[in-house]
């Protein structure tokens, strides 16, 4: 048998391979998804099996945070009258489950409890409104309380006996199947509390029903809405909170008016399935909103451009922050999703603030997600050119489970690409500019989930840079899923927007927040936020080795900075 020798650099390169990537499977093992479970998320919000969609009634109650959330029980599809989910925390970051809670107990929820908010009443005591199906499937409002006041975990809820608290009826001619999905209610000085109901009417006019109460039993509905729009459909989820002004970071309670504030209104688009908000005035003597600028509807500006939705704040007294927490649906087949035994996770929650600009919300992964970072090893690199048509590896830290921070600094502008100002649909535009299209000004990025230099699979996001006809830059920021997977039944939707920077005057920022089924990003300082679901086949678990910074432009860029941590697996029961 002919025999040959691998010349000495080659066995050395396979052994270093071998080394590292075995170092890297140990230490996975132990802070990994089980391996016939590569998509479940290691840090990221998601219940041990079954269906979950929209975050409920979050609130902090003597020092532990409430997560409540849609759930089904029985199957991985949103099936049967949805109970609510509830897990405790302490830091947002791992979570300890509690009993299911709002199961069918009365006429108000005998076929299920949507989606609702928490209010903290005077004197520290939460109270919960949430929608209920009635016997005819019609929604209405109920109000629950707490069992026991001295449980700082609110392990056991039960209806007010007077429920449901607000319904449709023939006088208020409310469409009893477009009427759902309270807030948390605030309160004004004159002693009354509002809360709003998401609704649709004729038309497809989107509303927020305004609703007045004194002892919070007893609502009576407002004859205006506080807001509404033509042609925006049903809005569900609506959120409503005041912001400081002047870029300061501090959250405030929902009940704060003043001169330094602003309030946000945020919808779900049932339509579009897009959490879209305005920023603007509200008039507390007309008891009505303004937007600054727009109106709300699909054109409005979003939390998030990938999959996103039913989000919902809270203020979290304790850090003096607003934090905002979203659903992300997956992106695989019903199928799938049987095998996996579940369906849904929530994102990281997010700071949320108004820029100084107070043009826009910006919003930051909280803090205490850093206390997941492994401390070694852990990639840095600084001063680094990144030449055009050029791949550079990420090595050493767990690349499925991983927080990723770069900055990059646009070199030079020579062969920047022109902007066609018919470009309107930046999600659109992404899709024909992927990350494997070549361009002038980028595209240049991270490249997650992918196993090998081949290119089979990965979801790569990037920047690209234009020039507009007034000599203004356009960037462009996209999270491409076009090729994340080898399995053609996932949807592979590429996202994307446009993002208010200029790329002359600033550094290019990029946070990526990798967790085996999610790739939730942050572009330009905290402006952008993208989240995508994918599920390589290849570079799954101890297989995804690497991340890879790539330019496919002609042009340089430099990296100014770049730290990969490997992410220890948060408990999450
Ligand atoms: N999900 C809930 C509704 C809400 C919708 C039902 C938004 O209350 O309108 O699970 O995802």
């Amino acid at each position: 048998m002919a025999s040959y020798k691998l010349p000495k650099q080659v066995i050395l390169l396979l052994v270093s391979l071998l080394f590292f990537c075995y170092g890297v499977v140990e230490l996975q093992a132990a802070q990994s998804p089980p391996s016939n479970q590569p998509y479940r998320t290691a840090y990221h919000f998601q219940p041990r099996k079954n269906w979950i969609n929209d975050p409920n009634g979050p609130m902090l109650f003597k020092g532990i945070y409430h997560l409540f959330y849609q759930y089904n029980p029985n199957g991985v599809k949103l099936r049967g009258p949805p109970v609510w989910g509830h897990s405790t925390s302490k830091d947002l970051v791992n979570w300890m489950p509690q009993p299911l809670t709002m199961e069918p107990e009365m006429a108000a929820n005998i076929n299920g409890s949507w989606s609702g908010s928490a209010t903290i009443l005077p004197g520290n005591k939460p109270a919960i409104l949430f929608t209920g199906l009635d016997p005819n499937y019609e929604q209405v409002q109920v109000l629950a309380y707490p069992k026991d006041l001295n449980d700082p975990y609110l392990k056991e809820w039960f209806l007010a006996p007077k429920n449901p608290v607000m319904f449709p009826t023939p006088q208020n001619q409310i469409n009893a199947t477009s009427y759902r999905d309270p807030t948390t209610a605030w309160m004004l000085p004159d002693g009354n509390w509002r809360v709003l109901i998401g609704k649709s009417k004729r038309r497809q006019r989107g509303l927020s029903l305004l609703y007045r109460s004194r002892d919070f039993v007893h609502w009576v509905k407002a004859k205006h809405p506080l807001y509404s729009y033509e042609r925006s459909g049903m809005w569900e989820c609506p959120d409503f909170f005041p912001v400081y002004k002047n870029g300061n970071t501090m959250g405030i309670d929902t009940s704060v008016i003043g001169p330094n504030i602003k309030h946000v209104l945020k919808v779900s688009l049932d339509v579009s399935k897009h959490d879209v908000y305005t920023i603007g005035g509200y008039d507390t003597k007309k008891d009505a909103y303004t937007p600054d600028v727009g109106f709300m509807n699909d054109s409005s500006l979003r939390y998030d451009y990938g999959k996103y939705y039913a989000s919902k704040t809270f203020y979290d007294g304790a850090k003096k922050e607003r934090i905002l927490l979203g659903w992300a649906n997956e992106s695989s087949s019903e199928e799938d999703d049987a095998k996996k035994g579940w369906s849904g996770i929530h994102t990281i929650p997010r700071t949320i603030w108004l820029d100084k600009s107070g043009n826009q919300l910006i919003q930051w992964p909280i803090s205490n997600i850093e206390k997941l970072r492994q401390k070694s090893p852990v990639f840095k690199l600084y001063g680094k050119l990144i030449k055009g048509g050029s791949l550079n590896e990420v090595s050493g830290i767990t690349a499925a489970q991983a927080d990723v921070e770069i900055s990059f600094k646009i070199k030079d502008l020579e062969n920047v690409e022109k902007f066609d100002a018919s470009w309107t649909n930046p999600q659109l535009l992404c899709s024909q500019k992927g990350g494997s299209v070549k361009g002038g000004l980028g595209p240049f990025g991270l490249m997650t989930f992918q196993a090998s230099k081949g290119l089979e699979e990965y979801t790569a996001v990037f920047f690209r840079i234009f020039k507009a006809y007034d000599n203004k830059y356009v960037v462009l920021m996209c999270s491409d899923q076009s090729r994340s997977s080898l399995n053609p039944t996932n949807d592979k939707t590429t996202y994307g927007s446009f993002v208010d920077v200029n790329p002359v005057r600033e550094d290019l920022s990029l946070r990526v927040l990798i967790d085996h089924s999610v790739v939730e990003s942050f572009g330009a300082k905290r402006k952008e936020c993208v989240t995508a679901r994918v599920y390589p086949t290849l570079a799954i678990n101890e297989k995804a080795c690497n991340l890879y910074v790539f330019n496919n432009g002609k042009s340089d860029v430099e990296i100014t900075g770049l730290t990969a941590w490997s992410m220890k697996k948060a408990s999450i029961a």
